[in-house]
This record gives C-alpha cells, sequence and structure tokens, in this order.
C-alpha cells in the first residue's frame, strides 16, 4: 500500500500546509529524504537527461555567483539564493530508491556570454544547466541574463527540502543531470485588468512573482478601462485623481516605477495598456468634453437589451482636445514603462456611443463613416506612438477586423503594428497573421480566465432563475445580457493546457504569432480572489507556451501533466502563492 504510516510522517514533517516554514526537523527525527524518481520542472524544460537516481545535498555555504556579473542579474541572484537555501517543498508522491551523492553542491556558477542585452520582445532567454557527478559545483550557461533567470528558475525547482539526516537537513537537488532549454513563444503574458477593480501593489508584486516561477514574461497591465483610471499621471494628472474610484486605488509613479523594477529583476516586461478610444468613459471625471455617452450606457452595445455591462464612454475622435490629452497620456505611459511595445486598447467601439454626439452625427449625416472615425482617430494617435514615442503600437484585433468598425491595412503597418486577438479564437488569429501581421493570442473561449461567474450584475428581474428554468431558456444565453453568455465555458486548466495557438495556420502564418496571453479581466475579481483566479489554470498555459503540449511522441501529453501539476500546484503554495488545488491530495497519494 502507497500511503504507508512512513509516508503520513513525511507528509505532517515536511508538507507546506502541516509545517511551520522557517522550522526544518531536527535531523534525528527526520526520515530518510524520498525525492521524486523523474525529475519535477514546470514549464517542462525541451530536454533533460538524467540517468541515475542520484542527488546531491546543498552545502550550507551554498552560492550563487555570475561572471561576468550585471545589475540585471544581481536582484535575481539574491532572490534565488534565499528560496533555494529556506526550500520547504518536498514531494508528495512517494519516490522509489536513490543514491545520495558524498560531494555536496557548494557553488552555482552561473555564465552569460552577453549581460548587457536588455531586456525586449524576441530576448534570447535560452539556457543549458548541468549538475556534473561528483562535482561541488553546477553551472549554468546562456547567452543572456534572461536566460539565465530562466535556469535560476529551473535549478530552484530541481530542489527539494526533506533532505534529511544524511543531507544534514540541508535541501538536495538531482546529480549528473543535464538540462537544455528554451521557450517555443517568445511572448508569454498574463494580462491583468487594474480598472473594474483595483488591486493593491503588493498583489501585482506577488502575481509578477508567481509569472517568474512559470517561466512567462510579458505582465499586460490594461491599466483603465470605463469603471475606473487608478493611475496618475504628471502632465494630466486629473484623469486618475477624478477617474479612480479613491485616493487609496491609484497607481503613482512611484507604484509604477516599483512594478517595472521588479518585473524585470524578475525578467518580466510590463506592456501597459490605455484603452481608447472606446472603453473610455473615466476620461469623463477630468476631460468630459472629450468623451461621448459617458455613463449614458453600458458597454460594449449601446441597446439596453444586449447591454454586458456598465458603463461606457469613448473618445471623440472629432474634438481636436481628444488628441492633445491622448498624447499626453501616451507620452507619460512611454516616460514610466520602458518596454518597446505599448498597448493602445482599440477593443469594442460602440458605434451607437458615437452617435451619441451632434457633431458625430453631423459627420455621419455628412457623408462620413464609422470606419472613417475610427481611423481618424488611430491615424491621430499612431503616429505620435511610433514615431515621436519609438514605440511599436499594440492593438485589439477589432482595429483590423471589425466587426462593426475597423481601419484600412493602410492606417496600420506591418512593422510598427502588433494585433492582439480575443474574439474568434484560430479564425481571427489566422485572419491577422495571413494579413501579415504579427500576433499575441488571447482567444476568449480558452485564455479568459474571469468567466464562468455568472451576470455582473444583480437584483436584476430578469434573472429569475426558476422563471429561466421553467421556460427553458439556459442562463448561458439570457438575452437579458446578465448571464454572461459570452463566457461560457468555465476555462478549466485541462482546456487552456489543450489549447494549440498555431491551430489551422501555415507554417509560414505561424511564423508571426509571437505568443499569447491570459486574461484576467476583473469584473468579478480583485486582490481576495486573485490567487486563486490565475493559477494554477495560468500555469497550465505557461508551460504550453514555453515547450509546447506535446510529449516526445507527438503526442498530447495531457495525462502526464495532471501528476506534474498537481505538485507544481503544491510549490506554488509554499512559496506563498494561493493557487487552487486541482486533486484531492488523495489522488497522488493513491496512484494508479
Ligand atoms: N474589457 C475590455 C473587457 C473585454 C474586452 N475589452 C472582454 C470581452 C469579452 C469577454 C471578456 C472580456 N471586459 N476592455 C475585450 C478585449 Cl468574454
Amino acid at each position: 500500500m502507497a500511503a504507508s504510516p512512513y509516508l503520513l510522517l513525511l507528509l505532517l514533517l515536511f508538507h507546506p500546509a502541516a509545517a511551520p516554514a522557517s522550522r526544518a526537523p531536527p535531523p534525528s527525527q527526520a526520515p530518510p529524504p524520498r525525492p521524486p524518481q523523474k525529475v519535477q520542472v514546470w514549464p517542462k524544460p525541451v530536454s533533460i537527461s538524467w540517468s541515475a537516481a542520484v542527488y546531491a545535498p546543498l552545502s550550507p555555504s551554498f552560492s550563487i555567483r555570475a561572471s561576468p556579473s550585471h545589475p540585471s542579474l544581481r536582484h535575481a541572484i539574491a532572490y534565488y539564493s534565499r528560496l533555494i537555501r529556506t526550500e520547504r517543498h518536498a514531494p508528495i508522491v512517494p519516490p522509489a530508491n536513490y543514491t545520495l551523492a558524498r560531494v555536496p553542491i557548494r557553488l552555482l556558477a552561473l555564465s552569460v556570454s552577453d549581460p548587457d542585452v536588455s531586456l525586449g520582445p524576441g530576448v534570447d532567454e535560452s539556457y543549458t544547466l548541468s549538475v556534473p557527478p561528483n562535482s561541488a559545483s553546477a553551472d549554468i550557461s546562456s547567452a543572456t541574463s534572461w536566460g539565465a533567470i530562466r535556469g535560476l528558475e529551473t535549478f530552484s525547482q530541481l530542489c527539494w527540502a526533506g533532505g534529511g539526516h544524511a543531507a544534514g537537513g540541508q535541501p538536495i537537488v538531482p546529480s549528473d543531470i543535464e538540462i537544455s532549454d528554451h521557450p517555443l513563444f517568445t511572448h508569454r503574458g498574463i494580462l491583468l485588468d487594474t480598472a473594474r477593480n483595483y488591486y493593491p501593489v503588493r498583489d501585482i508584486l506577488r502575481t509578477i512573482r508567481a509569472m517568474a516561477f512559470n517561466k512567462l514574461n510579458v505582465f499586460h497591465w490594461h491599466i483603465t478601462d470605463s469603471q475606473s483610471f487608478p493611475i496618475v499621471l504628471p502632465s494630466v494628472p486629473n484623469l486618475g485623481n477624478f477617474g479612480s474610484y479613491s485616493p487609496a486605488m491609484r497607481y503613482t509613479d512611484q507604484d509604477v516605477r516599483r512594478i517595472v523594477r521588479f518585473a524585470e529583476a524578475f525578467g518580466i516586461r510590463v506592456i501597459p495598456e490605455i484603452d481608447m478610444p472606446g472603453h473610455a468613459g473615466s476620461w469623463a471625471g477630468a476631460y468630459p468634453e472629450i468623451v461621448t455617452c459617458a455613463n449614458k450606457f453600458w458597454a460594449p452595445t449601446a441597446k439596453p437589451a444586449l447591454a454586458a455591462e456598465p458603463a461606457t464612454g469613448q473618445l471623440n475622435p472629432l474634438n481636436p482636445k481628444t488628441y492633445r490629452v491622448a498624447q499626453d497620456v501616451l507620452r507619460d505611459l512611454a516616460a514610466q514603462f520602458p518596454d518597446p511595445y505599448l498597448h493602445a486598447g482599440g477593443d469594442e467601439v460602440n458605434t451607437a456611443c458615437w452617435e451619441d454626439d451632434p457633431v458625430v452625427r453631423r459627420f455621419l449625416a455628412d457623408g462620413g463613416s464609422h470606419d472613417r472615425l475610427l481611423e481618424l482617430f488611430v491615424n491621430a494617435t499612431r503616429p505620435f506612438l511610433v514615431h515621436e514615442l519609438n514605440r511599436t503600437a499594440v492593438y485589439w484585433e477589432d482595429v483590423l477586423l471589425g466587426p462593426k468598425v475597423a481601419v484600412g491595412q493602410t492606417v496600420l503597418p506591418h512593422d510598427t503594428t502588433v494585433l492582439q486577438t480575443w474574439n474568434n479564437g484560430a479564425e481571427n488569429t489566422k485572419r491577422i497573421v495571413a494579413a501579415g501581421y504579427r500576433a499575441i493570442v488571447s482567444s476568449a473561449s480558452y485564455y479568459y480566465l474571469d468567466c464562468g461567474h455568472g451576470g455582473w450584475v444583480g437584483n436584476d428581474s430578469r434573472y429569475d432563475v426558476q422563471e429561466k428554468e421553467r421556460e427553458g431558456t439556459p442562463l448561458f444565453n439570457d438575452p437579458g445580457g446578465t448571464g454572461g453568455s459570452w463566457c461560457a465555458p468555465f476555462k478549466t486548466w485541462q482546456r487552456i493546457y489543450d489549447y494549440d495557438i498555431l491551430h489551422g495556420l501555415t507554417e509560414d502564418e505561424a511564423t508571426r504569432v509571437l505568443g499569447g496571453e491570459v486574461a484576467l479581466w476583473s469584473e468579478q475579481s480583485d486582490a481576495a480572489v486573485l490567487d486563486g483566479r490565475l493559477w494554477p489554470r495560468a500555469a497550465a498555459a505557461a508551460e504550453t507556451l514555453w515547450s509546447g503540449n506535446k510529449g516526445a511522441n507527438g503526442r498530447k501529453r495531457y495525462a502526464n501533466a495532471t501528476a506534474r501539476l498537481n505538485e507544481w500546484r503544491y510549490r506554488l503554495v509554499a512559496r506563498g502563492i494561493r493557487a487552487e488545488p486541482i486533486q484531492p491530495l488523495w489522488c497522488p497519494l493513491h496512484p494508479r
């Protein structure tokens, strides 16, 4: 029987939930170490060779050194030194026998051939890691500092607590192991919407740390939306002052710097998004004159019967002041966020909202079109963003594809535009890359983590569940718009893991897919549920974006992923990330 009293003792002593973090059991009481047979690293590295089940203890004087040293690596080295030395995660699954190497590992040596390469799109994140047999030092080699950081994460995951008496109570690592690793996609991200509900800085920092654990490298910060404008920008401070929920719910210059620096230390880019011209109702607090229909309709459609959520409000493309404010916003943003990409929104333009404005109505009556309005807006903001601020403009797919409003390809040059798809999974991605654009995939039906929690507005007579059932109307198709039809079904980790962002693309088209982002829209989440909403589902995406979802035989490695993701989830919890469980603990203890 697998669950011997012996194992239960081990769990009691070492399980993160059971034992306080800082206190290792006295060596005399500790059972012999029981690491897993297979090496567990999430996301799975491209190649691991580990022939014999030999582990080496870490020396109490274990240290990490880099040559040449570089500022961007210093933080990561300090962080991982501590993480590794205080490792408290022990494997759940009882392992078979193994040998403990006699020589402890005293040094992890990083050699970086080009440490000054700065963080940015497409940066080389490859690394090799080796722990030679009977050696007191392990090595990580990489082209860039960012690759070294990925290697440090891998090394930290090789370490297990519970080395026991023979290991001097120290963590142990597999010995005689070689790992060679690089990402499948260069863009692997999480979108966090901080406008529908606010997230304190510390929760954002924790999320960034969890991203690094999963080798995700892009934090797409959907800062503003119609509901709030929670950032204070120096040239236009009133947008934040009048557009945020409260003084406590604003990101200051200092907050932003802290987040950007923290992310960079983990090799994570921060791409800021200020959504415009749609989803901009919150701008009306400071500048009512440039916003059409603010708070008058619900978004994204102005038809009450189809309303999805409060509130809307759009920038008026025919008001010259719109562009003075928008340029101030973009300039301030570029000063705060060093990443070469800047996201300027462009999603879900609501034509009726524009038509609420008399000047717009006259423009349309005189032969103008909705497409022309969006084109005016993009042509008045994009060149500034690209040429003055030297950024690649990221937009939602809507800008090119509509469905309601779209601009021509002449407005969006291939080399300075990246489009993020969301609305129609594979099909829209194909349309975008076939048209020659680079794409980031965030298919709503696979990668939207917010959905599945019912409607956004309560106390609504249209929302009588029993009556719906009597009518035979499934709630998911609730035409009242409060049932969240766009959300169904809930995105399970399996659904996310199975999704292939290159599905249906030719080889040439696939070269223009930069990667993917899972999205946490925050109508129904805030810091209270953040970790559980993101993890471990975002980890499922992280693995497919790093090394794909197929095993060596070319088939989906789904069954094998369950046990590994379960194990990984426990380590995330041990590292302070409150990830949801995916199984009863009973399952790994009773393998079948
Ligand atoms: N907010 C903004 C949203 C969404 C988008 N943009 C959204 C649309 C559909 C679903 C979830 C979120 N809430 N600004 C679309 C990019 Cl299902």
